[in-house]
């Protein structure tokens, strides 16, 4: 081999002298286990990594023979979305939570550039946990804002490794979005599949409750106790569901990367209803586990997995720690295409009364929910209203209820509001447009239908119309609530157009 060569061609003398160390150790396991081993003698042939962001995954390398692999990597700190009407200030690699994956080849020199945006407020590095080195990188990549850094690393061992920032606060610079996967192909490749996806779980703290609206800010006291509000895929409550679903069809082959950046939990990553063929457990070289339900993803850790699609429909993505997925967050889907598989799985194939012995006639009704709703006291109700209203209202209506000249109207001593109960319900429970004056003032915008239950709506109509500066003494109760619904409810399935608007103005 070339090592020698290699090392003393380079201008960086210091970095060199830790990899050798490196690669001497490595040299006396086994020859063949030296990842350096067919470094050509000359210079490397020099390739720019393009990145991409999750869910996607960069191109399978080809090639079968080492490269010098250029790498630049901005970090940003951005203001985005984290819940619908739920912002955060992100510090990011890449502008994007997580960071872009990153594909190098065993056996590659990696040139990587760390640049730190001049808008930053903040001093980053990276520690890419498939660096040897001091800091994985983190000790020579310090960059300030609007300066930029420079170290190279060889890449020593296959597998998938996180990257993460490890500027002091360093659980603060993580708990902010800083980190990614970087993948290193073992020198033969992966075996191939169909299709490859990135997903990265990871925890938020905010200043808020979850769904509480409007920008939030990092809470050091909840992230201090591991008592997160959000725990989300790819940085964002519903960044792979619907129109963001993962998409693969029936018969292929899927692999997901999958990374934790914690920076606290541990995921218990699982597919419903699916079966994980082949697991790479913490990331490792080796599919170490077939026939998987759920793998451990730990914080800081990654796992890779594989599986073969046979029947479709909508597989949900979770971490099993299942209040996380149904209350948090950690929700994804995976949409499969393609024909009904009925060996596989049937479908439903009969639905019957099922009358044990003995038992008495059961009658469901269809609105079970609103069965076991029952009337809340005084202050419950009122409790009640003011988590559904921050949760439901505040991203439009504002948190004080002040509205937003010209787009929202206030509810905050809110003429139109207090002037008629029943309309009030009429427009939280179908919805209202077509234009409206509140306080003197037209607003002509659309005021979704939320789906809210009767209970709900009870609830949060006690709460503005107490709160607010509106100056109601009765509460709105669930009774009315249900008969204003049953007055107003349309006798289709399709509601009409501006039904309840012009039930409201009349
Ligand atoms: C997506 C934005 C949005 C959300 C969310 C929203 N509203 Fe509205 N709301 C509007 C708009 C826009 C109007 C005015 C409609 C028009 O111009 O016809 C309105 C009108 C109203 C009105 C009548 C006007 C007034 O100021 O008194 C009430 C009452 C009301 N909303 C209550 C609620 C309550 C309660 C919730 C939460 C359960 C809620 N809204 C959630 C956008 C929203
Ligand atoms: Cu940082």
């Amino acid at each position: 081999m070339n090592t020698a060569s290699f090392l003393f061609n380079s201008r960086r003398p210091l970095l060199m002298a830790a990899l050798a160390a490196a690669v001497g150790a490595c040299t006396a396991k086994d020859s063949s286990d030296n990842p350096l081993a067919d470094r050509p003698s000359g210079a490397l042939p020099v390739e720019t990594l393009t990145v991409s962001h999750a869910p996607a995954v960069p191109s399978v390398i080809t090639r079968r023979t080492p490269a010098k692999v250029i790498i630049n990597l901005e970090t940003r700190e951005v203001r985005k979305r984290l819940a619908d009407g739920v912002e955060y200030t992100f510090w990011t690699f890449g502008g994007s939570v997580p960071g872009p994956m990153l594909r190098v080849r065993a056996g590659d020199e990696v040139e990587f550039h760390l640049n730190n945006h001049p808008d930053n407020k903040m001093p980053h590095n990276i520690d890419l946990h498939a660096v040897t080195g001091p800091g994985g990188g983190a000790a020579s990549s310090f960059t300030a804002p609007g300066h930029s850094s420079q170290f190279t690393f060889a890449a020593l061992n296959p597998g998938l490794y996180v990257y993460h920032c490890a500027t002091a606060p360093v659980g603060m610079h993580i708990a902010n979005g800083m980190y990614g996967l970087i993948l290193v192909e073992p020198k033969e490749g992966l075996p191939k599949v169909d299709r490859e996806f990135y997903i990265f779980q990871s925890e938020f703290y905010t200043a808020g409750r979850y769904g509480a609206a409007g920008l939030q800010s990092f809470d050091m006291e909840k992230a201090l106790h591991e008592d997160p509000d959000y725990v989300v895929f790819n940085g964002s409550v519903g960044a792979l569901i619907g129109d963001h679903a993962l998409k693969a069809k029936v018969g292929e082959t899927v692999r997901m990367f999958v990374g934790n950046g914690g920076p606290n939990l541990i995921s218990s990553f699982h597919v419903i209803g699916e079966i994980f063929d082949n697991v790479h457990t913490e990331g490792g070289t080796l599919a170490n586990q077939h026939n998987v339900q759920t793998t451990l993803v730990p914080a800081g850790g990654a796992a890779f997995l594989d599986m073969k699609l046979e029947a479709p429909g909508t597989f949900i993505l979770v971490d099993h720690s299942i209040f996380r997925a149904f209350n948090k967050g950690a929700l994804g889907m995976l949409t499969v295409e393609g024909a009904a598989n009925p060996i596989v799985y049937s479908g439903k194939e009969n639905d019957a009364v099922y009358l044990p012995e003995g038992g008495a006639i059961q009658n469901i009704a269809p609105d079970s929910a609103e069965l076991v709703e029952t009337a809340l006291p005084r202050e419950a109700l009122l409790a009640r209203g003011k988590t559904v209203f921050t949760a439901n209202c505040a991203a439009c209506h504002q948190l004080a209820g002040e509205g937003i000249p010209g787009a929202f109207p206030p509810l905050a001593k809110s003429d139109f509001l207090m002037a008629n109960k029943e309309r009030a319900i009429g427009v939280v429970l179908n919805g209202l447009s077509g234009g409206i004056v509140v306080n003197g003032q037209k607003y002509n915008g659309v005021m979704p239908s939320l789906a809210l239950r009767a209970g709900d709506i009870a609830a949060v109509l006690s709460y503005i119309r107490m709160n607010f500066g509106n100056n109601a003494t009765d509460l709105v109760t669930l009774d009315e609530v249900r008969k204003i619904r049953a007055a107003t409810a349309p006798k289709t399935s399709a509601p009409p157009p501006n039904g309840a608007a012009a039930a409201a103005k009349k």
